[in-house]
């Protein structure tokens, strides 16, 4: 009887020619990811802001230190396993000799079992070490620290500087070499704080307070983002830190400190200022100012909206989303201001039915509120 796995059968040489064909294309798949993998190192690209791989502060540093410990430790054990896997493949293979012998036996072999045990262990127990003390010095804040409490919301970072008594979103802004210890609670559902550049994650857990320590080397700006799934807009939940100098930073916080001008009738923004308290806005927004024609203010407990007493003075808003790359901040304000779940779905700001005028007014009002 003639068997179907017989060299004349057509259907036994394809599945070979077609398993061939499916590992060179999985070699291809495999090696151009590994090559665009690589890209990722090309860390200072500005359209990169969230690279891990260019730490500029002392904690950052930290993690990026400990990972490349790590990684080249696994790249020895790496070249080590494979490098001996090949060569016993090579040098005890099938010669198709007669009288070849069969190689040694280990199987079983207690001496080698315990060496293979206690190696990988030590080298376990070795890496531990630096891993569990950083895990802790992350988050153990210096006596020397600046605090900042970070509340989150969906989805927005409020920020406040209880020394200074300010309040502000969206931009953290922070001396450089200035240890900045982050006190970080939640408004509604987890949310986590991941500013690359300075440290790692860290969760933000309604009723719990969690630290995180920062600092940066240089003034500039590092990008960062919600790390945690927290609803809807998750994926519009950005967060942004602006390092400057200590003068600068002392110039910020005076400013900061100073109550939103309210204009009185007939100086600019007089009529934007009217929409902001005539149309719903003062439920969740506050400014404050000592002027008796302004809004009331509104308890930082009570469910609100970021405080916009000088929301001019940040170069972003709505969970540091916009402006877009290449949008103008009015472009950006009166899209916002038009429609807020249509920016960005599911928001709590509700789109509120504003007319053009009440929008350009509101523009007016909130740019001179510096
Ligand atoms: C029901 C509550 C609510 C009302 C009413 C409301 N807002 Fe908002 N507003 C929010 C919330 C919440 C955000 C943050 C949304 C986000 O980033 O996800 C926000 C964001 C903003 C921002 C961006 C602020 C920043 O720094 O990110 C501006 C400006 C603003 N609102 C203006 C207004 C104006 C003007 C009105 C009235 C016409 C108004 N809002 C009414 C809740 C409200
Ligand atoms: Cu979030």
């Amino acid at each position: 009887m003639k068997l179907v796995g017989s060299s004349q059968c057509p259907y036994d040489a394809e599945p070979m020619v077609r398993i061939r064909r499916r590992i060179a294309r999985i070699s291809a798949l495999v090696g151009s990811a590994v090559i665009l993998g690589a890209c990722a190192f090309t860390g200072s690209d500005p359209d990169q802001p969230l690279t891990t791989f260019e730490p500029s502060g002392p904690f950052a540093r930290e993690i990026d230190d400990l990972f490349w410990l790590v990684f080249w430790i696994a790249t020895a054990v790496f070249v080590l396993v494979m490098g001996g896997l090949v060569v016993i493949l090579f040098a005890f293979r099938d010669r198709n000799k007669d009288g070849q012998k069969e190689p040694k036996q280990l199987h079983g072999n207690a001496k080698l079992e315990v060496l293979w045990t206690v190696i990988p262990a030590l080298i376990l127990a070795g890496i531990a070490v630096p891993t569990v003390s950083s895990v802790f010095n992350l988050t153990e804040c210096g006596p020397d620290a600046m605090e900042i409490e970070v509340i989150g919301h969906q989805w927005w970072f409020e920020y406040y500087y209880p020394d200074y008594g300010i309040e502000t979103a969206n931009v953290m802004v922070m001396p450089e070499d200035q240890e900045v210890c982050a006190l970080m609670t939640s408004d509604d559902v987890l949310h986590n704080f991941w500013i690359p550049a300075l440290n790692g994650k860290r969760y933000l857990i309604p009723g719990q307070t969690t630290n995180l320590r920062l600092q940066a080397d240089d003034p500039g700006e590092y990008w960062g983002h919600c790390a945690e799934f927290c609803g809807l807009s998750h994926s519009l939940m950005r967060a942004r830190v602006q390092v400057v100098t200590d003068a600068e930073f002392e110039a910020w916080a005076a400013a900061q400190q100073e109550p939103a001008v309210w204009p009185a009738e007939g100086e600019p923004g007089y009529e934007g200022a009217q929409v902001f308290l005539n149309k719903g806005c003062i439920q969740c927004h506050t400014v404050n100012t000592d002027s008796e024609d302004g809004p009331a203010p509104l308890p930082r407990e009570a469910f609100n909206g970021p405080d916009l007493t000088h929301f001019a003075s940040r170069n972003t808003f709505a969970g540091a989303i916009l402006p877009e790359q290449g949008e103008s901040y009015e472009a950006s304000l009166k899209r916002w201001l038009a429609d807020p779940p249509e920016v960005k779905p599911g928001s709590f700001m509700p789109n509120l039915a504003l007319t053009e005028q009440e929008i350009d007014a509101l523009i007016v009002w909130l740019e001179t509120n510096e």
